[in-house]
């Protein structure tokens, strides 16, 4: 491998040709947050004392050995992640990832108490937290409706979840003086063709009136909700669909989620960032790889992950969507899963700032779309990789494929021992 001075003075060579500085671009891919969610570790079970299954329609699937099992392992395992992955990183918690210590809390009733061992170990870590209220794998969520609920009863527990989880968001944020985005995402929906689903969505409206009626700075926290077309076994309707989100992100001033596997697979999430952000503040994404529906795939450096990055960078909207991961594979070593999926955000956001934007953009104004077909293909060969590699050495991590027998050691002397 090259020595980073040496790949450095070659690709300002190559890249500064185009109008492009690579230390700008080392420097702005280093200050943009990444979201890394910390359901990917333990296959989306958290650590309530209660035992159940993952429900909502989503699924996580594989038994690779090894998973953790407390919240110490969880821990220790992104710690581990986090030391093979560069750049700024936030660790995103679900509310069943609290630390009751060992006692049953009820979901309507869990606090900033439950979560204060999560802030001294993100100080320590030097990372973010975000936060996501867990409105599902719940015996009151097991028909189907939690905020949207017909059941008066069910749903103001769901509206005392949701209240409790901005507060808890605001107490990561007013800790960690970075504010905390805390995602509301509802699986509610019906898998036959349902007659009343206006009845469905005016609940889950109100819900949403009771629970941002509690005003909280944004410097602590920021609020986001998340749309999403269908889930397994509520294929038909699903009463937080896109309109209503986007309705609702607007009417209580929170941000919209875009999963990238929660539209059509001929829709590109890339292409939202520019339409939605024309009336939104902020956008929150969850970046993810659905194979043929929302199956959470490992995230990889494909064209729609440049695409987003990209977008973002060309938009100048790196204030104004936060970058959140949502992938979930039990298959193959969870820790390689984070590894892999959030290096792969990282070399996007790279890449994107690597891209000479402004030549581009002329070609395209002045209505030169043939060279702006020629050069888009032409820079997808430019050494992008000695870039890479410098990054990471500069960022302290492995560089290459240096990160894969460390994660193998870790495998052999930590998970198999499990
Ligand atoms: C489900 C949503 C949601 C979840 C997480 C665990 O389809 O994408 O974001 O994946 O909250
Ligand atoms: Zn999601």
């Amino acid at each position: 491998m090259l020595n980073t001075e040496k790949a450095l003075e070659i690709a300002r060579g190559v890249y500064g040709k185009y109008g492009v500085n690579v230390d700008e671009a080392l420097k702005k891919t280093a200050e943009t947050p990444v979201s890394v969610h910390c359901w990917q570790g333990d296959d989306v079970a958290g650590f309530e004392a209660v035992d159940g299954d993952l429900t909502g329609g989503i699924q996580s699937t594989g038994n690779y050995p090894g998973k953790a099992r407390n919240i110490d392992e969880l821990r220790k395992d992104f710690e581990f992640a986090s030391s093979l992955i560069p750049g700024k990183k936030k660790f995103s918690l679900h509310a069943i990832y609290l630390d009751a210590g060992g006692k049953k809390v009820a979901r309507n009733e869990i606090g900033p108490e439950h979560f204060a061992s999560w802030i001294d170990w993100a100080k320590e870590n030097g990372l973010g937290l975000d936060f996501n209220p867990t409105f599902f794998s719940h015996p009151l969520s097991a028909d189907g409706f939690t905020l949207s609920s017909d059941d008066e009863g069910i749903r103001k527990f769901w509206v005392e979840h949701g209240i409790q989880s901005r507060k808890i968001s605001a107490s990561f944020g007013k800790a960690l003086g970075i504010p905390s985005c805390n995602n509301f995402w509802v699986p509610d929906g019906f898998k036959d063709t349902p007659v009343n689903r206006k009845k469905k969505r005016e609940n889950l409206a109100r819900s949403y009136d009771e629970i941002f009626a509690l005003d909280i700075p944004k410097e602590y926290n920021l609020d986001s909700v998340e749309s999403k077309l269908f889930g397994i076994g509520l294929e038909s309707c699903t009463i937080g669909s896109h309109e209503f989100y986007m309705g609702c992100a607007l009417k209580h001033d929170v941000m919209l989620t875009l999963d990238t596997g929660h539209f059509h697979p001929t829709e590109f999430v890339s292409d939202k960032l520019s339409a939605t952000l024309q009336y939104l503040d902020g956008v929150m994404l969850h970046v993810s790889r659905p194979v043929r529906w929302d199956s959470d795939h490992v995230v990889i450096l494909d064209d729609e992950l440049k695409a987003i990055a990209c977008e973002i960078m060309r938009g100048g909207y790196e204030k104004r969507v936060r970058i959140g991961l949502d992938f979930f594979d039990g298959s193959i070593n969870r820790i390689a899963c984070w590894a892999i999926g959030t290096r792969n955000m990282q070399k996007a956001l790279l890449w994107a700032n690597l891209e000479p934007t402004a030549m581009l953009q002329k070609f395209e104004a002045e209505g030169d779309y043939t060279s702006r077909l020629a050069y888009l293909e032409e820079i997808k060969t430019l050494p992008f990789g000695l870039v890479w590699n410098a990054y990471c050495d500069m960022q302290g991590v492995p560089a290459g494929d240096a990160w894969v027998p460390m994660m193998k050691k870790y495998e052999a002397d930590v998970l198999s021992a499990r």
